[in-house]
């Protein structure tokens, strides 16, 4: 150790998790160890705050429970049963397997990842290196954001939006399908100072979160029902003359087939779809359209449904109807993604050239359920023989587990996870490899909520014999005999070769700085310039779809399973991270079910109350609490929990399907009917009344 290693000094670091903010860090540390986490006073974003449950990171970096060297399965699939062993053992074994497999055919191999880091580095560049010249597989990256996503390249041309800051400059605020205090905290600061500065705020959630109560006015609409709501939003603007017929007819395609369908969605139509009364539409169209600058927070928790894909595409339409978009402090902010494509070159990262002309099948991460159970067809491709899981808890979070758990608890499959901790995922592992946190590996990272590039300096030295996900993939390269150059390349060597010269943002400049602002207009639609061919904001197709299932569409369905289920994130978890930390855990409580006291009372269900929450597809017991903060007819399932600290080992996605949405192929977790009961029978009983259901 060099003789100032006891010596504070302050890295500059970036926070790795799948939430808006992208907080900039700076991390102090002292003999290799983490004094303090602060959030980086500077970043705009940021403005030196930081949530919960990262100021608490070094709780999960230095967590007892974390896997710090390769496991190697003993006991049956699934039961967490390991023995520690060597990495060259494991390396070794894992690529004579993954060779053996690949010498038949290596689309039988499926590499499956998200966003448990969101680092560029950590996240596709070796592994995606690895797997394109391995030819395995290709992953449809599905499970969060591509119905939205998709929304938006079909009526933007990109997953375009605001800046972050400007929103404190708004005179309205719609916070449309987002808990922003909850997850998307440090957009709530500008959302305050509007507020101080006299802007109004709506809330648009089936839920009265935190958020909902801190805004003037909330709409409890049923769930997936946003697109009706819009379409009788804009009756209301053209009704009103509330519209900016010159920005229409200057950047907007297809508004007359628009203009027709809102015509046939009067308030009094869309207000029994979305269980809110007809006046308080009009209010919202009064203020939508009376109001400028206008912005609107959407987030994803509204596209969880049939219908998202639409309903984000009718929303986006709002701010070009109203010229909203001429003020930088109006338009619209789901996803600020395709602004970086300016500035970072996922190609060099990913090396899709490594596919030679092959061309793998695709697989789709939301229906990973389904498609581990299948057998090869020609339709499908050969059956999935080995799955290598990094950045992701598939078993907790894909929807329908109890397909994930039991294709993931095949004895004919093989699987490699890489992990800090031994979750519901990495207990059905055949191998669990150390993986690195952000504190000590280097990465990258763009951001979905603002517009600054960013760098994560490592500030410890690798706990135990944890490597960063590239070291893998690049020994695994080694070993499977692939010799091209890039699978030599250090993870700086490709962070630089990331960097776009265009934007004139350099490696070095974010070494020193920790992060740059992309150059951008600050009202980028003002003009028009949107990325479609056209430059036009494509209004073409935009309908309202309902859902799966609903009173409406499955009324069969809706008899016997008469409440609507919804499931977002808990406040002090992130998806199924840091549901292992005690501390935040313990904000938590336990797993449980919101309920109104108007659906509560006929079934004899009193806060407390052990429930168990089924419908066809499964069975899940957790606490009940009756509140309003659930709407009559909706319950909400707080959080993603490790299935194994659930009451019975089981979670909301216990009960939520694989049909995907109308745009972006996503799974739709938020369109799901269940019924509640009481039931405080021992375990495994509830099961056994769940078959009998399904049956
Ligand atoms: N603390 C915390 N922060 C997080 C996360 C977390 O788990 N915890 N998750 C992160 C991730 S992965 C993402 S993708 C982002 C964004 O994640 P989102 O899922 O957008 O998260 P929220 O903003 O909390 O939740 C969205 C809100 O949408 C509401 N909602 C559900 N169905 C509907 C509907 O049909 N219509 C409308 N209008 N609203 C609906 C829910 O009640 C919820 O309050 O947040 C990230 N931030
Ligand atoms: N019912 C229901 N289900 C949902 C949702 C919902 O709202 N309701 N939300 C959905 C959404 S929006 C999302 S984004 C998905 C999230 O799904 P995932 O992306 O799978 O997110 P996490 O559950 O947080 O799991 C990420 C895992 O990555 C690991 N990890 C973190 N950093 C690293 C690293 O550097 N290397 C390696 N090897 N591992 C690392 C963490 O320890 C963690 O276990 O869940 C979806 N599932
Ligand atoms: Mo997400």
């Amino acid at each position: 150790m060099s003789p100032d290693a006891t010596a504070e000094r302050v890295v500059r670091a970036a926070c790795p998790h799948d939430c808006p903010d992208t907080c900039a860090m700076r991390v102090t540390v002292a003999d290799d160890r983490v004094i303090r986490i602060q959030g980086d006073p500077e970043h705009p974003p940021t403005h030196g705050a930081l949530c919960t449950k990262v100021s608490r990171y070094a709780e999960r970096v230095e967590h007892p429970e974390r896997v710090l060297h390769p496991l190697k399965r003993v006991g049956p699939k699934g039961r967490g049963e390991f023995v520690r062993v060597g990495w060259d053992e494991a390396l070794a074994d894992i690529a004579q397997r993954l060779g053996a497999i690949a010498a038949r055919d290596p689309q039988a191999i499926l590499p499956y990842s998200y966003a448990g880091t969101m680092g560029l580095i950590q996240g596709e560049s070796m592994a995606a290196r690895f797997f394109h010249r391995l030819g395995a597989s290709l992953l449809d990256r599905t499970i969060c954001a591509s119905a939205g996503g998709a929304g938006l390249q079909a009526t933007y041309g990109g997953k375009l939006g605001m800046h972050l800051e400007h929103f404190a400059d708004s005179r309205l605020i719609v916070i449309w399908g987002s808990n922003s205090i909850a997850s998307n905290l440090h957009f709530w600061t500008f959302a305050q100072q509007a507020k101080r500065g006299g802007a109004k705020l709506w809330c648009i959630d089936p839920r009265r979160t935190e958020t909902a109560d801190k805004c003037h006015r909330h709409l409890a609409l049923r769930p997936g029902t946003d697109g009706a709501l819009a379409l009788a939003l804009m009756h209301e603007l053209i009704a009103h003359d509330w519209l900016d017929p010159d920005y229409i007819a200057r950047h907007v395609d297809g508004w007359d087939e628009l203009r027709e369908r809102a015509l046939q969605w009067p308030p009094e139509r869309a207000a029994p779809v979305c269980g809110v009364a007809a006046e308080d539409i009009r209010e919202l169209a009064r203020d939508y359209g009376s109001t400028q600058p206008a912005a609107i927070r959407l987030n994803y928790g509204m596209q969880r449904v049939r219908g998202g894909g639409n309903a984000v595409r009718l929303v986006a339409l709002l701010p070009c109807l109203t010229g909203a978009w001429r003020h930088p402090a109006g338009g619209l902010l789901l996803s600020a993604s395709s602004w970086f494509l300016r500035a970072v070159d996922h190609a060099a990262l990913q090396r899709p050239d490594l596919l030679a002309g092959r061309r793998p099948r695709t697989v789709n991460m939301s229906t990973i359920g389904d498609d581990l159970l299948r057998d090869g067809s020609a339709a499908f491709g050969p059956r999935i023989e080995a799955v290598v899981v990094y950045n992701s808890n598939p078993v907790a979070v894909a929807p329908e587990s109890p397909k994930v758990a039991r294709g993931f608890a095949r004895e004919d499959l093989f699987t490699v996870v890489l992990e800090h901790f031994l979750t519901d995922t990495a207990d059905h592992a055949d191998y669990v490899l150390p993986a690195t946190t952000q504190l000590e590996h280097l990465d990258l990272h763009t951001s979905y909520g603002h517009t600054y590039l960013q760098l994560n300096q490592p500030a410890i030295t690798p706990r135990g014999e944890a490597r960063p996900n590239t070291q893998v993939f690049r020994e695994l390269a080694v070993r499977l005999g692939f010799d091209d150059a890039c699978f030599a390349d250090t993870d700086e060597a490709m962070a630089r070769q990331a960097l776009r010269p265009e934007t004139g943002i350099t490696f070095e400049g974010l070494q020193a700085s920790g992060w740059a602002k992309l150059p951008l207009p600050e009202a980028p639609f003002a003009d028009g310039g949107f990325f479609t061919a056209s430059g036009k904001a494509d209004a073409r197709g935009a309908d309202y779809v309902p859902n799966y299932e609903s009173a409406e569409s499955s009324p069969a369905l809706a008899e016997r399973y008469p409440l609507a289920m919804i499931s977002p994130p808990a406040r002090h978890f992130l998806n199924s991270t840091f549901v292992n930390v005690k501390s935040l855990r313990g904000i938590e409580g336990e797993p449980l079910v919101e309920i109104h006291p108007d659906d509560a009372a006929p079934r004899g269900i009193e806060s407390g109350t052990l429930v168990r929450v089924f419908n066809g597809r499964g069975s899940y017991r957790c606490k009940a609490e009756v509140s309003t903060r659930a709407r009559p007819g909706v319950v909400n399932g707080l959080g993603i929990w490790w299935r194994k600290l659930g009451v019975d080992g089981t979670n909301v996605n216990e009960l939520t399907h694989q049909q995907l949405t109308d745009l972006g192929r996503a799974p739709s977790f938020y369109d799901c009917l269940v019924e509640v009961v009481a039931d405080a029978s021992g375990p495994g009983e509830p099961a056994a009344a769940a078959a009998a259901v399904a049956a």
